[in-house]
């Protein structure tokens, strides 16, 4: 199953050489299949080819742990039937059969829509008044993919971010960062990123890759980001991984990674530009804070997308945070606000501070 989430792909020594490149859509031309729907290419046999299988076969539903009707999402939980492989991995750590599903009703492809009509619909007149008519429409299978990603196996703490919980705002100053979230962040070992590694040492997501500066100090790779389906640009999301690993978030910038950034800002904006059409009058590139994953990274999104952690109490503009760090160390001394939820381990420890 995680293979749906990854490329699926075996990849030769030859792709994982470390040189300036700019890779183009050249497995999904071979395919024709949407960036990162692992269509066909899996290796989980238990699961795929997706034609051919019910992809929730051996699922069984729990409970839906979020619904966001105005961006057409369900957060599920779940859990897999363990194959006969995993039991015995399993029973040595007795990891967990849970699965996190999140679904997404996809957004229409503009360039799309002519080739959907032409294709034919069925539908039900629900109404018509004066010449106003509501219907309900089936159009061809392959115009309705809803987008699907699969966390499994899902930890506890994959199941409780996607799940609702109140939230509150801490304003850490540098001793709390340094007395109670780092700690706790190590102890929860928040900063094991493989999937990060994974796509820095080129064994997964390769042939997604838009843009690699190879620099192991200063360089970084620029891909779609795992809620992207990489196709609209109305909804264009990427993320930059910086090489340089031992970076966690922002609150580890100082004015030695200005090369590094503006690196991100400006190459990393320029191949976008290249690659989409998007201008960078149009890009909004921001980290969060605090983030879920503790390699740095940076988002970059369409503007007019309304992406999810992009307001005022998570999200830090890249080209603030470059600013901020011409006065050195700025992130070291700085108090940030942040948002923690009631099931965060973070929010235990800061609870003196949350109470009225
Ligand atoms: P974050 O701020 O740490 O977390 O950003 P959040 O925005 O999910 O709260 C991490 C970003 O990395 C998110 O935008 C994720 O969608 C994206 N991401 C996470 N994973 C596990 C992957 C992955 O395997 N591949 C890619 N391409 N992106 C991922």
């Amino acid at each position: 199953v995680a293979d749906i989430i990854g490329d699926g792909e075996q990849h030769t020594e030859g792709e994982s050489a470390r040189k300036k490149l700019k890779v183009e859509q050249v497995s999904r031309e071979k395919d024709k299949t949407p960036a990162g729907n692992g269509k066909g290419k899996c290796s989980a046999s238990s699961l795929l080819p997706v034609e051919e299988k019910n992809l929730f076969a051996n699922f069984t539903f729990k409970r839906v742990l979020r619904a966001d009707p105005s961006r057409k999402m369900a957060f599920l939980h779940g859990q897999f039937e363990k194959t006969a492989n995993e039991d015995e991995e399993d029973s040595a750590d007795g990891a967990s059969k849970d699965a996190v599903v999140i679904l997404e009703q996809s957004a229409f492809h503009l360039d799309h829509v002519e080739k959907m009509l032409a294709a034919g619909a069925k539908g039900d007149l629900e109404f018509q008044n004066d010449v106003y008519h509501n219907y309900r429409v089936f159009f061809p299978a392959e115009f309705n993919a809803t987008k699907t990603t699969i966390i499994y196996p899902a930890t506890q703490s994959h199941i409780e971010k996607f799940g609702q919980q109140p939230v509150y705002i801490v304003d850490e100053s540098p001793d709390d960062y340094l007395n109670i979230t780092l700690p706790s962040l190590q102890k929860s070992k928040r900063f094991d990123t493989k999937w990060v590694d994974n796509i820095l040492d080129h064994e997964k997501e390769t042939e997604r890759i838009v843009f690699e500066d190879p620099d192991k100090e200063s360089g970084f790779v620029l891909l779609p980001d795992l809620k992207w389906d990489g196709h609209n640009v109305d909804s264009l999301y990427l993320i930059a991984l910086p090489h340089k690993r031992g970076i966690h978030s922002i609150r580890d910038l100082t004015s030695d990674h200005l090369t590094m950034l503006n690196k991100i800002k400006n190459e990393g904006t320029a191949a976008i530009t290249e690659k989409y059409g998007l201008p960078a009058s149009r890009i909004r590139a921001f980290f969060h804070y605090q983030p879920t994953f503790y390699h740095l990274h940076i988002h970059f999104t369409n503007i007019h997308f309304d992406a999810p952690g992009r307001n005022a109490e998570k999200a830090h503009m890249l080209t603030t945070v470059i600013s901020n760090l011409q006065y050195d160390d700025y992130y070291k001394k700085a108090t940030i606000p942040f948002v923690v939820g009631e099931k965060d381990p973070l929010f235990a420890l800061y609870d003196h501070c949350l109470k009225p």
